[in-house]
């Protein structure tokens, strides 16, 4: 068969620059001719070309996840890839393809997700480079892609038919093999292999209950097939678990603002023994005791100190990594287990070198991603398998494990409130004004709380030596707590002002405060420090986490 590439004029798009993770726009952005060609081509130029390599090839079955995989096909294919293997239906989460590629040790994979963003014609859309540790591609790539999409001229695609995604098994498209695998598959064998699914099962058979919330989003598969067939919990146990091309309308960020739904369920009287919700690509997760919403920062604490009773991790734990905006509560952890915690800037894509080189084991982040050097992404289905794996093994309810932690290690209170859709040239303008601010700051007193250290976070990757700088503005103070501000870089619309806040409390006597008054001085401070409503108008977040 001859097979016909067509090269494609082309002109740089501006904005192709990805963010905290890959490129994310709305929906209609990605829709323009040209525009998901010129990143994909620009992903091609920036790896040196793909000829000869195979790739991973699957996304969380969003709005437009379909069309862009057979696009992606067939560019792979113009471009003398010599295999991809996609998900069926193009389905795979995050977490899972990297699983994939690190099983078939491919030379890498593209992910097409906006995670946590809505979805729908309305919604975003996203893609990612992940390499071939499995992990998202780290700055110096995805500045080379950048830099590519800057000068891109001209593409390649193949001229052939739209590609069977559908059809488990192995195919050919424009003399490339595309091989499509079960989604679920390969991932479940991973769990089986870190977690004692006897016990679980056990825990099920007891009568203990749980729901977990896929949020209409690409969890529910995985979810389904592991807690429900696996694992024997009883049908309905996974609640909107079939993935919808809008989520059903459903926001899906595992937090307590937007899975109300769980919330509510986990708040009544007859409410479940655990409570777990994933996000789009289901590398996020939330844990949910009776009436009790675990931070993530406290999960992934809680994580680290009972890891060795899960048969995956019963070696123990080299060192532990958190992203700067998360609380110190897993600092205290491995102080105590002695053991060295990493503090990295805001994005997974900063862990792969640690768990890459061993020195780290688990990883988490304050913004509902916790994971380990399973795979290189965070994953919000392990995540919730460690927990039920931890309530079998203890048999302690969520509340009870979270109690001991505290009573042990102190609690550390914490929030993040989100100021989102603001204008940019106002928030740029909140941070530069910040950044000028915390020069003279070391040493004054604000709120009768003393400032120890204020500076712009910055990392060095202890690793290859890469330098990442502006990372977030911390303050922190003589007694612990901090405030951190830093804009986020994974959303769609204007910017959105993430504020952190937190305060260490030993005293187990205090452990039972609401949050928001236990943080009221801060948070009060944080607004005048930053100028909130000066720069931004506004005098509320509009989500608190
Ligand atoms: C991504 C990154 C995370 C990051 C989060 C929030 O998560 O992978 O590392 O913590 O965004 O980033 P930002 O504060 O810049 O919005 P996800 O789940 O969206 O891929």
């Amino acid at each position: 068969m001859t097979t016909y590439v067509n090269t494609i004029k082309t002109k740089p798009f501006d904005g192709q620059k990805p963010g905290t993770s890959g490129l994310r726009k709305k929906v209609t952005v990605f829709q323009q001719p040209h525009y998901l060609e010129n990143f994909v081509q620009s992903i091609f130029d920036a790896l040196g070309g793909v000829a000869g390599k195979a790739l991973v090839l699957g996304g969380d079955g969003r709005y437009h996840n379909r069309q862009a995989v057979q696009v992606i096909l067939k560019m792979a294919a113009a471009s003398g890839a010599a295999k991809v293997i996609v998900g069926q239906g193009g389905i795979l989460s995050t977490p899972a393809a990297s699983c994939v590629i690190r099983k078939y040790q491919t030379f890498g994979g593209i992910i097409l997700s906006a995670s946590h963003n809505p979805g729908g014609p309305d919604g975003d859309f996203g893609i990612k480079y992940n390499i071939d540790n499995g992990g998202p591609a780290p700055e110096k790539i995805t500045d080379a892609i950048y830099a590519c999409t800057l000068s891109i001229t001209e593409y390649q695609i193949a001229d052939a038919a739209d590609h069977d995604i559908d059809t488990v098994g192995s195919g050919e498209l424009a003399g490339m093999t595309v091989e499509v695998i079960d989604s679920v598959a390969d991932y479940a064998e991973l769990m089986q292999e870190l977690f004692d699914f006897a016990a679980i099962r056990r825990w099920f058979a007891a009568g203990h209950r749980m729901r977990f919330d896929g949020l209409s989003a690409v969890s529910g598969p995985y979810a389904t097939h592991i807690l429900e067939g696996l694992l024997g919990a009883p049908a309905g146990t996974v609640v909107n678990g079939v993935p919808l091309e809008d989520f059903g309308g459903h926001h899906p960020d595992p937090n307590p603002a937007h899975a109300t739904e769980l919330i509510d369920c986990m708040n009544a009287a007859d409410a479940p023994d655990f409570g777990a919700a994933s996000d789009g690509d289901a590398d996020r997760n939330m844990i949910v005791g009776r009436n009790l919403v675990v931070t993530p920062s406290d999960s992934l604490a809680i994580i680290a100190a009972n890891a060795t009773l899960v048969p995956g991790y019963a070696r123990g734990v080299a060192g532990v990594a958190r992203s700067m905006p998360t609380s110190c509560a897993v600092d205290r952890v491995a102080k105590a287990l002695g053991i060295p915690c990493f503090e990295t800037p805001t994005g997974w894509k900063f862990f792969g070198n640690l768990l890459d080189a061993g020195l780290a084991t688990l990883c988490g982040e304050e913004s509902y991603g916790t994971g380990s050097d399973h795979v290189r992404e965070k994953d919000g289905v392990w995540a919730v398998l460690f927990w039920l794996n931890l309530l079998a093994a203890t048999n302690k309810s969520v509340t009870q494990l979270v109690e001991a932690h505290w009573a042990q290690f102190g609690r550390n209170y914490y929030s993040r409130h989100d100021y989102e859709g603001i204008d940019t040239d106002a928030a740029n303008g909140l941070m530069a004004a910040l950044r000028e601010k915390i020069k003279t700051l070391i040493g004054t007193t604000l709120a009768g709380k003393t400032v120890q250290l204020a500076d712009d976070f910055a990392y060095d990757d202890p690793v290859d030596g890469s330098h990442s700088g502006k990372q977030g503005v911390r303050v922190v103070f003589a007694d612990g707590s901090r405030v951190v501000y830093r804009l986020s870089g994974t959303g769609t619309e204007g910017a959105t002002l993430r504020v952190y806040l937190e305060r260490f409390e030993a005293d187990p006597a205090r452990h039972a405060l609401d949050t928001q008054l236990a943080l009221a001085d801060l948070i009060a401070l944080s607004h005048e420090l930053a100028g909130i409503k000066q720069h931004t108008g506004r005098e509320t977040p509009t989500v608190v986490t």
